[in-house]
């Protein structure tokens, strides 16, 4: 089975956290019927989902992915680099506990999920104004046992890691050149986002299938030519709280 972990939209949407846009209205009603829709994407992609409870009083508390860090063999509860987002944990916390053993990156460690980009064995980790060397060391000592080589990477300009790349197949990535520099990804196939859609390089994939934002037409004909099967989702209210399509949910294979 695979599970969406997800959580709804916060009525406290409007005082989330910005770091590289200016705050703009979000219309709460719109903001949680693109979310709906978004879930129903993974839901027809075979997800089952779980939506937790109680985030009503944390205004980034949609953004699942930046509290952990799920492989195959654990889960990594994540440290928020934003101090108030920390108190969005538990509750993923409480959900992760039933499906893989836990672990926690503790302080001075940061860590935002979002930064955190697995391509097979390789897990790349944004070095942001969310993340820190002491989590990458932290990661890195509780994932290199099982195999996996995880790399620090300089992101400029951008939130996240996964603002700046996402992997959109196996061995193929989809990036903005601006944000992170390609030489990084060495052995991987890189796509380039249209020069015009610098967040276009947020992807979510599920199995053979791509959960990609519509507000990138031009990006999405460059992945066409891969023949990926592209579903396309319109998070423009959740774009405006900096957040993106992989930032909505946690994916869990064999949940
Ligand atoms: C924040 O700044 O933390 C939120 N407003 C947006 C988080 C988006 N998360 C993500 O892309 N993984």
């Amino acid at each position: 089975m695979r599970l969406a972990i997800t959580r709804g939209v916060s009525p406290a949407i409007a005082r989330c956290e910005l770091t590289h846009l200016a705050r703009q209205p979000i219309d709460l009603k719109k903001a949680r019927a693109q979310h709906a829709a978004y879930e129903a994407c993974l839901r027809a992609l075979g997800c089952t989902i779980r939506r937790l409870p109680g985030g009503d009083a944390l205004p980034d508390s949609v953004f699942v992915e930046d509290c952990a860090v799920v492989f195959d063999e654990i889960a990594v509860i994540a440290r928020p680099g934003a101090p108030p987002r920390r108190a969005e944990t538990g509750a993923v916390a409480t959900a992760l506990k039933a499906v893989r053993p836990l672990a926690r990156i503790g302080p001075p460690g940061t860590l935002d999920g979002g930064d955190v980009l697995r391509a097979g064995r390789r897990v790349f980790v944004g070095i942001s104004s969310r993340t820190n060397a002491a989590a990458i060391d932290q990661l890195n000592r509780l994932v290199s046992p099982f195999g996996y080589t995880v790399t620090g990477v300089e992101v400029r300009g951008c939130l996240h890691l996964k603002s700046a790349v996402t992997e959109a197949a196996p061995g193929v990535l989809l990036l903005n050149p601006a944000w992170v520099s390609e030489g990084t990804f060495h052995g991987f196939t890189c796509i380039e986002t249209d020069p015009g859609e610098p967040h276009g390089a947020n992807a979510l994939r599920i199995g053979d299938d791509l959960v990609y934002a519509s507000a990138f037409p031009r990006t999405r004909d460059r992945l066409d030519s891969l023949g990926l099967s592209i579903h396309p989702v319109d998070v423009s209210e959740l774009a405006k709280a900096e957040g993106a399509v992989t930032c909505c949910s946690l994916i869990v294979e064999n949940g």
